[in-house]
């Protein structure tokens, strides 16, 4: 259903039904299917080879952990060992069923997602080239046989050495096991934490669908999963009606029955099958289904189908793989504890592999010999794999930085990705300057946004409330009269998918501009903000990039009281992998958006309430200013004053009230907090030898504290004083005017401040 811009109120007696959900609908074979031309013998030994990878990989680590298997003498294995014996045939099945170039993100459980991914798209490559330059420099062999084989080997090679955290591994070591990602076979990254890849997965896939990729995103996810309250956000995201065509994304729940003790099932959910949830977000249920997730057939089957809806643009679709793992959630857990023998035993039963063993076997597409000939290899292979991940390189402690933020932009991208002139629905227009060539700050973020989504196509602007009414603020409005509502949507009320989906849309090439109305929203967003966001890079071994930009905005001294007015920019300063930007004034406003919005890496850009109205003088056109350039606003002989956003207006105000007593305040706005201009600060000090540093956010914690040890570190032999910091103080900012006049650094506490330290 389109946007509908009357909403009537009718009232008429009717019933809210919901389509059945089916449940092991499945009735076909490895027979029928290979019958029926959909799977071929090669197919279905290569179902074999890669749970039998999975297997032998698995059973491998279990061995190691427990001391059973020493690849080199004295050999010890560290690091997570979720194992997923028992549900090869789900992960198999499924990455099968979809293409080779199509995207997965995975779970902590995600060795096997991995293994078959990677198998999978190997087994894609159309030239030998591809192959021949995923094994370079491992080696060199002539016919396509042994060509796969030893990509095949690699493969488990490298894997094996990211969960021994090598160099060779794919992450290079800095993901390990439960955050491996393989970026070149489309596995855009596994999630240590439950759920976290829900929103990555609709962003990845709205991204294919906007930027035309026409890669279908399967996510993989565990029961307990389902529970967290991103699996709501993401599943109501992929399912927006604004979105005309549906989003590609497959949600896969694969259900062995327990989160880690937890049991779905007559404990911690109300509910029989969480294919049922389906029905919450659209009008076709997300064509959920329930399968049979020992059955790789099935499995393929299922998933198959709802990559052709994705396809056709009637994503998404949530499968539920009712399965099982055989292990403990983790090595050290025994599971006596929270389930029985007789469980165990009847899952067991219906070992998957065993199923596709007798399969072959029964269909004549592989003797009992050839059968045993395969698993002998295969545990060829991983042994293999595992003595030479052992002997791999260890990372080199001075790389400890590699791959934390890309050192590229989008600066020279050229007309390639120009918006085209007749997919404006308006003629881009900019706001008239007055005599001086000044408009309002908000204005430059409109203006600075416009002109980059003029350039660059791959740039979207989505957040609450920023279609028609341009945002809380009004900073953004008219943006939907040139880009139309595809580039520039309302979200939902979901802070955490904003920011999650904006990971992932990154990680496959679209630039988005996502907003968090009030910076108190970033706490609904930690886990997309500082476990997703800041981190997907550097864990996955510096090879993704995602440049998005999030816009926020701090507030204050309106009486809006604790939740709508704090200055919260360390929280995520305090996140590696962020940058974090913070304009005054209208120019800079202006020059460091566009720089954000170039800048391959994540970018927390906090916009002030109080300065949207502020006027300065703003070229039209293009210009930036480099992320990290502080500038000297005021120049000054006695004293540093360190401020920015908001309080640099003030800190500025009480410099020049100190002129007129004759103390020279020299006033530096770092503008950029990470990366910090330590060397404008630090110049700027040791000329004057003493320090002030002033903050809207409360004394702990707070990033003046930060720039002040700093200034300490740097400029100890040229300090005249202790460095001093005015902030807020440390409650919640309060309601009441005169508590809130209080709490904000006014222009006077910061003059008795400077004034202070210039007498010491
Ligand atoms: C947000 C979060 N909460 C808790 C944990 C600890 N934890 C790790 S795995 C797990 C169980 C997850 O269950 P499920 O989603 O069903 O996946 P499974 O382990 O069964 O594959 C828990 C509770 C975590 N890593 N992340
Ligand atoms: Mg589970």
């Amino acid at each position: 259903m389109p946007k509908n811009v009357d909403v009537l109120p009718l009232f008429e007696k009717s019933q809210i039904t919901f389509a059945p959900i089916p449940r092991f609908s499945y009735e076909g074979n490895l027979g029928a299917e290979l019958e029926a031309g959909r799977m071929s013998n090669t197919d279905a030994i290569n179902m074999l080879d890669a749970m039998l990878a999975i297997r032998s990989f698995e059973e491998t680590v279990a061995q190691m952990k427990a001391g059973k298997f020493k690849p080199t003498p004295g050999f010890k294995f560290i690091g997570a060992t979720h194992l997923s014996i028992g549900q090869e045939a789900s992960a198999v099945g499924a990455v099968s069923a979809i293409g080779p170039d199509d995207y997965i993100t995975s779970t902590h459980r995600g060795h096997g997602h991995s293994i078959a991914k990677g198998f999978y798209w190997l087994l894609g490559r159309q030239s030998d080239e591809e192959l021949r330059a995923f094994v370079e420099g491992y080696a060199d062999p002539s016919d396509y046989e042994s060509l796969f084989e030893c990509a095949l080997q690699v493969h488990l090679n490298r894997t094996m050495a990211e969960l021994m955290g090598k160099e060779e591994g794919y992450c290079h070591g800095r993901g390990g096991g439960m955050h491996i990602a393989d970026f070149h076979a489309g596995h855009l990254g596994a999630n240590a934490i439950v759920g976290g890849s829900y929103a990555i997965a609709a962003g990845a896939a709205m991204a294919s669908d906007m930027l035309d990729l026409g890669r279908v995103v399967l996510c993989f996810v565990g029961d307990g999963a389902t529970n967290n309250g991103i699996a709501h956000e993401a599943y109501n995201w992929a399912a927006q009606d604004q979105f005309e065509c549906g989003v590609p994304v497959i949600f896969l729940v694969e259900n062995n029955q327990y989160g880690m003790t937890g049991q779905q099932v007559g404990e911690v959910t109300g509910i029989q099958d969480l294919a049922q949830r389906g029905a919450g977000y659209n009008e076709v249920n997300m064509h959920a289904e329930v399968v049979n997730g020992m059955d790789p057939i099935a499995m393929y089957d299922a998933v198959a189908r709802a990559t052709e809806l994705c396809r056709n643009g009637q994503g998404p679709v949530l499968l539920e793989s009712k399965t099982y793992r055989y292990m403990g959630h983790s090595l050290s857990d025994d599971c006596t504890a929270y389930r029985s023998e007789t469980e165990e035993g009847a899952w067991k039963a219906i070992d998957p592999i065993d199923q596709i063993k007798r399969a072959l076997v029964e269909y004549g597409v592989l003797s009992d010999d050839e059968v045993v000939e395969h698993c002998r290899a295969m545990s060829k292979r991983i042994e293999n794999a595992s003595v030479w991940a052992v002997d791999a390189t260890d990372p080199d402690p001075k790389d400890i930085y590699r791959g934390l933020f890309a050192d590229s932009t989008s600066d020279d991208i050229g007309d390639e990705w120009a918006t085209p002139e007749d997919a404006l629905l308006a003629e881009p227009s900019y706001t008239r300057r007055d005599r001086q060539g000044r408009i309002l700050y908000r204005h430059a973020v409109a203006e600075a946004i416009m002109e980059e989504m003029l350039r660059d196509r791959r740039v979207v602007l989505y957040g609450e409330d920023v279609a028609d009414y341009g945002g809380a603020f009004g900073a953004t409005r008219g943006l939907i009269d040139v880009f139309g509502r595809k580039r520039v949507f309302n979200a939902p009320i979901s802070e955490a998918a904003i920011v999650g989906t904006a990971a992932g849309a990154s990680m496959v090439g679209l630039r988005p501009v996502a907003e968090i109305m009030y910076i108190d929203f970033i706490f609904m967003t930690m886990d997309q903000t500082g476990n997703q966001l800041a981190k997907n890079r550097y864990m996955f071994g510096g090879k993704a990039k995602l440049p998005a930009v999030i816009r926020t905005t701090i507030g204050g001294g309106k009486g809006y009281a604790g939740q709508h007015s704090q200055s919260l920019e360390a929280v995520v300063a305090q996140v590696p992998g962020l940058k974090v930007v913070a304009p005054a004034t209208p120019y800079d406003c202006k020059g460091l958006m566009k720089s954000a919005i170039r800048d391959d890496n994540p970018v927390i850009f906090i916009e002030h309430q109080h300065c949207y109205t502020d006027k300065g003088e703003v070229p039209e056109g293009d210009y930036t200013i480099p992320l990290g350039e502080g500038k000297v606003v005021r120049e000054g002989t006695d004293v540093t004053a360190v401020a920015y956003s908001y309080m640099l207006l003030r800190t500025l105000e009480a410099a020049e009230a100190l002129a007129e007593e004759g103390i020279s305040v020299e006033v530096v706005d770092p503008r950029t907090l990470v990366p910090l201009d330590e060397a404008i600060i630090a110049a700027s000090v040791n000329k004057t030898g003493r320090a002030l540093v002033v903050q809207q956010a409360p004394y702990t914690g707070c990033y003046g504290e930060h720039i002040a040890h700093r200034i300490v570190d740097l400029c100890w032999d040229s300090l005249k004083a202790p460095v001093k910091i005015v902030a807020a103080h440390d409650v919640p900012p309060p309601m009441a005017a005169p508590l809130e006049e209080e709490n904000i650094p006014s222009v006077e506490k910061i003059a008795d401040a400077l004034r202070e330290l210039a007498k010491g």
